[in-house]
């Protein structure tokens, strides 16, 4: 990774997009080499094994493995040993997606710009390979914990992706679908559904690096904050997205009688909860004693970003 500028904190640090590029090019590299996908190639279960590569490798954004990896380095912590925890999350969010897009659940037809994993699988397949990746995603962690930290780690996940989190929001998510519901569970829903995943992986990469309790909570509370606005901002692309940048249809939330900000506060006040939440991460970041510019543009890049 070569130094490409010095920033105001007379650190050098690379441009953002080159930073973001070597980042994403490091998790697909370590996404590849997870021998547990290639292992098991030309055995019985092939067919599992092609759908869960097939999900892992259609080109996600990888936002939550690289707050992670940023939240770890911010507070001085090994990349290598935090790139399986990293791997792990990104393969939870994945199997949530598959999951999502189920008949069952959203009944979506594209994700990332493809073909859902049930269309192509089938849904037997596309459930089993969710279930696949969520355990892979705990065998990758347990074989990597060397201490105290790592347990931390792994703890993190399991409550934020379970039903105290991403799998309670969904459910709450699913049962309010065609209801009129009031702001305080909608709010619940996204907290849970989305942003529970994005604090963690702030959490995860601070808790990795042996962060004080401090740094700690002012990184989960930038990601809670970046997590809410993530959703909203997702809830505005459904309505004035661009269909062929998200790759996926706009106005499935409309079609399915979803509970989102703009249909239940309006567009002008999503947009302004939007830049209210973004603001307030930024500000976190003001507690942390290190190099924040990256978080900072990212989370600016999150508030404009139209995929
Ligand atoms: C099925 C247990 C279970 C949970 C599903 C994540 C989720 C919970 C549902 C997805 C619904 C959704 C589209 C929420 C909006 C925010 C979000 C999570 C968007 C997708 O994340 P990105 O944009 O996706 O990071 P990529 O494809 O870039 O990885």
């Amino acid at each position: 990774m070569k130094p490409s500028r010095i920033s105001k904190k007379g650190i050098q640090t690379m441009t953002f997009e080159q930073n973001m590029h070597d980042y994403k090019t490091a998790i697909e590299e370590a996404l590849k080499n997870m021998v547990y996908l290639n292992f098991y190639s030309n055995s019985f279960q092939q067919k599992l094994i092609d759908s869960m590569n097939y999900s892992i490798h259609a080109g996600g954004k990888r936002i939550r493995p690289i707050l992670l990896l940023e939240s770890n380095k911010i507070l001085g912590g090994s990349h290598e040993r935090a790139m399986p925890f990293a791997c792990a999350l990104e393969l939870i969010h994945t199997y949530s997606l598959i999951h999502d897009d189920l008949p069952a659940m959203d009944d979506d037809d594209l994700r990332r710009g493809k073909p859902t994993n049930h269309t192509v699988y089938g849904e037997a397949l596309a459930i089993l390979s969710g279930d696949a990746l969520l355990n892979l995603a705990y065998e990758i962690m347990l074989e990597s914990i060397e201490d105290r930290q790592g347990i931390d780690a792994a703890r993190i996940l399991a409550e934020s992706s379970g039903s105290r989190g991403m799998v309670g929001g969904q459910s709450v998510d699913v049962l309010s679908e065609g209801l009129s519901i009031e702001k305080d569970i909608l709010e619940y829903i996204h907290i849970n559904k989305t942003s529970r995943l994005i604090e963690a992986a702030l959490k995860m990469g601070a808790a990795l690096a042996g962060g004080s309790k401090e740094e700690i909570a002012a990184l989960s509370c930038f990601g809670f904050h970046l997590g809410m606005a993530f959703q909203i901002k997702d809830d505005l692309l459904d309505i004035e997205g661009n269909e062929s940048l998200l790759g996926k249809p706009v106005g499935s939330d409309t079609a399915v009688k979803k509970n989102t900000f703009p249909k239940i506060i309006g567009i002008p006040a999503s947009k302004a909860a939007l830049e209210d939440h973004t603001r307030i991460a930024v500000s976190e970041l003001e507690k942390i004693d290190g190099d924040t510019v990256f978080l900072k543009t990212l989370a600016s890049y999150l508030l404009s970003r139209n995929s």
